[in-house]
């Protein structure tokens, strides 16, 4: 089988509805995962094929080679695969121009930042990577990349050092500055890239803060798209539907939502003309993803996990985990403010729904990594909502002991896995082989934990007590009671 390189191999209902050669470069892509390549990739390839304009984009991946490896030799060109109740669909993307890795040679990263075309960088890099302090809003000056990149901001690796070296270049070229683009799952996520990039520039170069302070503008965003990650039956299926071989092809869920700031000084492509809200206030809206949809799926993730849940679908086809997922939907919910147009039970059902697609296996093990970067936003943040407003706690304090008993290695009833964390040295160090009260005296004052939450002593009494259980007992009987 010949592999992609050219629409035109593809039949002509798959292929981009446009010639991608007639569209420059005007987006660099920081982290091309599939998640990118599902979403923000999918709607700049629509809006391209809808309302023109330069707007390809270049995909840069920061550490491992093997998107750019995928994508490079295929002209950029990928097989997007939609799955739901009423079938699968698919197309060939266009909007990726090329695709690069930065890891060893910043190099290239760099002039494509700096190049004249270029008029948003975009991220998809995950929590993890930026350096992010969330305490002072500013950058975490111990986070390897971070720390490295003080000491040589000229050879930068990671997120804030590549930035500011960028922006720097064109501040000093006289040219406008792009617009950063943040796309991960955090709250007020432009707001929080912008004090971190700021406080980086200004522990390196005073002039490069002051110009970024008053001239580079960081929109927040909702980005929503269930997105597994790809395998061998993915790329088969992208196979047997365009007649190709296709390293790069992905798989995602019909439904998408992007809500999105409207503060683009350079200009952006035509998002809203094929499906994104543009708003002036997207808080509420991210508020509810993360603390419905992600915290949620963080619950079903460790619950089902250690439950033998391989995969979300699995979760949801089992009687007692799903009133688990059913009842953090609703407390999560009753934690939110009004969200501009939106009922949330209408969203919490189409939550639902999503969660059981049954032709999306995604892994609870996948959804399951980065915990110590997922649970404040999550989770954490809801318990102190929870209590202003009278909310009963009790889900939070499941979710948080399902957690507990992920990063305890706990064993007793299913085979050992790894822990994926960044912070998987120390969380082992608190609570491999420790007592349920020993791992909580240790979890509730971690950085990562609000000190609100870490002395609320009645949430983590009863995270003890669950965890306990959790630690002795089969993952089904604690699930199985609880949901009683
Ligand atoms: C998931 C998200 O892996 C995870 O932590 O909760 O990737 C989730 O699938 C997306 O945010 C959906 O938009």
């Amino acid at each position: 089988m010949t592999r992609l390189v050219n629409r035109n191999q593809v039949p002509l209902a798959l292929r981009p509805r446009y010639d991608p050669s007639c569209h420059r470069v005007g987006i660099v892509h920081l982290g091309l995962g599939a998640f990118h390549k599902a979403h923000q990739a999918a709607l700049t390839d629509a809006a391209l094929a809808k309302n023109g304009g330069d707007w390809r984009i270049l995909g840069i991946s920061l550490r491992s080679p093997r998107a750019a490896e995928q994508l490079h030799p295929q002209n950029g060109l990928y097989t997007l695969i939609e799955k739901d109740a009423e079938g699968t669909r698919a197309r060939v993307v266009g909007a990726i121009a090329d695709a690069i890795c930065a890891a060893g040679d910043p190099g290239p990263a760099l002039a494509a930042m700096e190049a004249r075309d270029t008029r948003i960088v975009s991220l998809t890099v995950t929590e993890k990577a930026y350096g992010l302090n969330r305490e002072t809003r500013g950058c975490d000056p111990h986070h390897p990349a971070v720390a490295a990149d003080l000491v040589r901001p000229e050879a930068p690796q990671g997120v804030l050092g590549l930035l500011c070296a960028a922006l720097d270049r064109r501040r000093i070229a006289g040219r406008p500055p792009f617009t950063v683009l943040c796309c991960d799952n955090l709250p007020e996520n432009g707001t929080l890239l912008r004090g971190a990039v700021i406080d980086f520039a200004r522990r390196t170069n005073a002039a490069l803060a002051e110009w970024i302070t008053a001239q580079v503008s960081f929109p927040s965003t909702m980005v929503d798209r269930i997105t597994p990650a790809a395998t061998a039956e993915t790329r088969e299926t992208a196979a047997r539907l365009t007649g190709c071989e296709d390293l790069g092809a992905v798989e995602t869920e019909s439904f998408f939502q992007w809500v999105i700031e409207d503060d683009f000084p350079q200009g952006r492509p035509d998002w809203d003309a094929v499906g994104a809200i543009f708003t002036d206030n997207v808080a509420p809206f991210e508020t509810m993803k993360l603390r419905m949809l992600n915290g949620c799926h963080s619950m079903l993730a460790y619950a089902g996990f250690h439950a033998g849940a391989a995969c979300v679908r699995d979760v949801m086809a089992d009687p007692a985990l799903a009133r688990l997922v059913d009842r953090h939907l609703t407390a999560a919910a009753a934690t939110l403010p009004e969200v501009p147009g939106i009922d949330l039970h209408a969203y919490a059902s189409a939550l639902v729904r999503r969660f059981e697609n049954p032709s999306i296996a995604h892994e609870t093990f996948q959804i399951a990594m980065d915990g110590s970067e997922k649970m404040p936003q999550r989770i954490f943040a809801a318990v102190t909502q929870a209590r202003a407003r009278h909310v009963d706690v009790r889900p939070f304090v499941f979710a948080t002991a399902a957690w507990a008993r992920h990063i305890s290695g706990a064993t007793h009833d299913c085979p050992p896995y790894e822990l994926r964390d960044p912070r998987a040295s120390s969380l082992r160090a608190l609570a491999y082989g420790r007592s349920a009260s020993q791992i909580v005296e240790a979890l509730r004052h971690a950085e990562f934990v609000p000190q609100d939450l870490g002395d609320d002593s009645a949430f983590w009494d009863d995270v003890i007590a669950l965890l306990d259980d959790m630690l002795h007992q089969p993952m089904r009987d604690v699930i199985a009671r609880e949901a009683a």
